[in-house]
């Protein structure tokens, strides 16, 4: 089976995804992109190969000649379009988050609740990233004993101008949130959020470091910096009673200049996480074939955005807040 995708957004990941879709993935074919800037849409559309540029969402969505939709415009937009892609039946990739807020993500798993079907992959492409598959297979194996502290690092190279540090914890950290939840297999129960004092006062997105605790007393910690300044940088060492695992990124080589042995940073997470976003990819197209859940449904979508957004509270207003999710419906067990 050839799957017909449209790609709604044409930014930096829709434009991503739609090269690698284009270059790297068996069994698809992209048919249409879709932009609020038609010339960028036209641009994306022109270098990949697919026939239709459109600004259009519905255009997409109701087109009968595509199969599924992947959703990467900005995370405002992706419940009412995540719920239109249930509305027509399509499988639908949308980026994380599924939405900004966790009420928001509870309207999409009321939609897939009432259809009875599982229609909605979020883009957490960390699950598929080798490095922390095999992680969470070492956890697995039972050698290292139960797991005590996840630290985590997440450095960017710097903040585009539009963030601002609530997007700190709902667009960059919000990826811990998710990984953490998978490798643990728990639920995060308590945050509290930490805003250390930077010299630089004009900075409006300064580090973040986030603390919480799962449901059976563990803890995760994050340092989340989206002003690192010195290139894209994602860190992380579990801690377990007979042993620790780090998180190592690919590294392909090694330089020596000027009396200095060093390796060079990636300057976003495009290219350190790209065989993710593939695997990713590969296996959403694979799923539409078979009808099999991969990724993280849209109960891990609403649940790390519910962890975020108690993050939001802890910033604002400091001390420990408590997570707390709704049942969880059968859909999703
Ligand atoms: C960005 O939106 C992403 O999703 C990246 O994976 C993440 O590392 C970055 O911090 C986010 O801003």
């Amino acid at each position: 089976m050839t799957v017909a995708v449209g790609i709604i957004g044409a930014g930096v990941m829709g434009a991503d995804h739609a090269n690698t879709l284009a270059s790297s993935v068996a069994g698809v074919r992209l048919l249409a992109i879709c932009d609020a800037d038609l010339r960028r849409a036209e641009t994306t559309a022109t270098a990949t190969g697919a026939e239709i540029a459109t600004k259009d969402p519905m255009a997409i969505i109701n087109d009968p000649a595509i199969d599924a939709v992947l959703i990467a415009s900005p995370d405002q937009t992706h419940h009412d379009l995540t719920l239109a892609c249930i509305a027509a039946r399509k499988p639908v990739l949308c980026e994380k988050p599924l939405a900004p807020t966790a009420k928001q993500c509870l309207d999409v798993i009321a939609a897939e609740v009432s259809l009875g079907r599982r229609l909605v992959q979020v883009g957490y492409m960390r699950r598929f990233d080798p490095a922390y598959v095999e992680i969470k297979a070492k956890l697995k194996s039972g050698q290292l004993g139960s797991p005590i502290i996840l630290h985590c690092i997440h450095r960017n190279l710097s903040a585009p101008p539009w963030f601002d540090s609530k997007m700190s914890i709902t667009n960059s950290a919000v990826h811990e949130m998710d990984i953490s939840r998978w490798l643990l297999e728990e639920e995060l129960a308590t945050v509290q959020v930490f805003r250390p004092t930077t010299s630089n006062i004009d900075a409006t997105v300064g580090p973040v470091f986030l603390v919480f605790e799962t449901s059976s007393g563990r803890i995760v910690d994050v340092e989340n910096n989206n002003n690192g300044g010195y290139g894209y940088d994602v860190r992380g060492e579990l801690v377990c009673e007979k042993g620790t695992i780090s998180l190592r990124s690919p590294i392909n080589s090694e330089f020596n200049l000027h009396l200095v042995q060093g390796v060079s940073y990636p300057s976003d997470w495009r290219q350190r996480f790209a065989t993710a976003y593939r695997l990713q990819l590969q296996e959403w197209v694979r799923s539409i074939g078979t009808g099999a859940n991969v990724g993280a449904s849209a109960w891990d979508g609403y649940a790390a955005s519910a962890v975020a957004e108690a993050g939001l509270e802890a910033l604002s207003q400091g001390g420990s807040r408590k997570i707390t999710l709704e049942p969880r419906p059968p859909l999703y067990s």
